[in-house]
């Protein structure tokens, strides 16, 4: 088996699932490439230690250029904060990696053409980790529709809400913060929460055509963390849209960071003419289903236990019965990009999807601006 060696840039939450997922993707798959955890890159070298010897990384590195010029690096990982990651998968790209990205892919549309232009431009494999697509409820959901089973589809509804960010004594920017930061992270949570529903969404149910939307900032300036200053806040803080999808659907999206008592909330309902469908983070390996067709008297809805081997991915896992989790999503996702790369084949969601997904936010963004309703940009 062909060895990958994978060179990790930022150690914080996502660096350490992409890791795990590295780690064991060749415990329960099958895949043409066994990953090595060749080095881990961030500025703080103490920190990125410590994270080398817990995760098993051989080296650590706190200049990115290094690891991207390495000739003994196969695959760059991007776990970095959103400011840093065009630049990078672009030199990345020039230097003949492969690079997979935490999303979203850029902080706006025009980063993220440029970073598809780069890895388009070099032939090099790509991935976006949009691992919600990888819970084995939402994939089933995925081949339920690619079935037919639910006919014409008539609404998209999803919502993704935490709490975190409610205190005004928390300040942006800095480690762990920059997502408050519009500088670092491009918006608030509509590139970060708003675009997963927008990426399962869309590969779900086809692109979008136009949205309208709304957001708002509810805490307008706090400390920063680097400058000790108080600054205004760019970022969103809630954000709520309206969408028709091309294929005619209509659809609601809300993300937020202000509904108290949810942490990570990500819920989608999708109606069809002859069934519907609901998935749920928190209950994230079930299925709930609706069928017409059922007979009358028993027609109802189900809740479908996704652990048995015919659901997706579940044959690798233990045995029917027991369910999986949340950092399984991104063992999948290894899974699927090493098999689609031993093919010769494209990663979904490739960054030309994750180029997609900003499209959309950036139309929500822009219509929110001007408080009207606006095409999303199609290429
Ligand atoms: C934000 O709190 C966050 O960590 C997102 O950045 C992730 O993408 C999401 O999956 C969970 O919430």
């Amino acid at each position: 088996m062909k060895n990958l060696r994978v060179g990790l840039i930022g150690y914080g939450f996502m660096g350490r699932t992409h890791s795990n997922a590295f780690r064991k993707v060749n415990n329960f798959f099958d895949v043409p490439c066994q990953p090595v955890l060749h080095t881990v890159c961030a500025r703080n070298a103490e920190r990125a230690k410590d994270f080398a010897a817990k995760w098993g990384y051989a080296n650590v590195e706190t200049d990115w250029r290094k690891v991207v010029e390495s000739p003994d690096i196969d695959l760059i990982d991007i776990a970095s904060p959103n400011d840093t990651h065009a630049e990078i998968a672009i030199a990345a790209a020039k230097a003949g990696k492969m690079v997979m990205c935490e999303k979203p892919l850029g902080r706006n549309g025009a980063e993220s053409e440029a970073i598809v232009d780069a890895v388009e431009q070099a032939g090099v494999p790509n991935m976006v980790w949009y691992n919600y697509r990888r819970v084995p409820a939402v994939t089933l959901a995925k081949q339920l529709i690619d079935e037919g089973r639910l006919g014409r589809i008539f609404h998209y509804r999803a919502k993704f809400l935490q709490d975190w960010t409610i205190s005004s004594d928390l300040p942006q920017g800095g480690e762990g913060l920059w997502r408050l930061d519009v500088k670092v992270a491009g918006s608030g949570v509509t590139g970060d929460l708003l675009a997963h529903c927008i990426d399962t969404a869309m590969w779900l149910n086809g692109g979008i055509d136009e949205v309208s939307a709304m957001t708002e900032t509810f805490i307008k300036a706090r400390k920063h963390s680097l400058t000790g200053e108080v600054e205004p806040v760019g970022i969103d803080d809630a954000s709520l849209f309206l969408a028709k999808f091309n294929n005619g659907s209509l659809a609601t999206f809300e993300a937020t960071r202000y509904a108290r008592g949810h942490k990570a909330l990500y819920t989608l309902e999708i109606n069809g003419e002859h069934a519907s469908i609901m998935w749920d983070l928190h209950d994230l390996h079930r299925l709930q289903y609706f069928d017409h067709k059922d007979e009358g008297k028993l027609r109802g809805w189900k809740s479908i236990h996704i652990t048995d081997r015919e659901h997706p991915y579940m044959s690798n896992w233990w045995v029917p019965g027991l369910q999986i989790g949340y950092e399984h999503t991104f063992v999948h996702q290894v899974a699927d990009f090493l098999t689609a790369v031993g093919g010769g084949h494209a990663a979904a969601p490739t960054f030309r999807e994750g180029l997609a997904t900003d499209d959309v936010t950036d139309a929500v963004l822009a219509s929110a601006a001007s408080r009207s309703w606006t095409k999303v940009k199609t290429r």
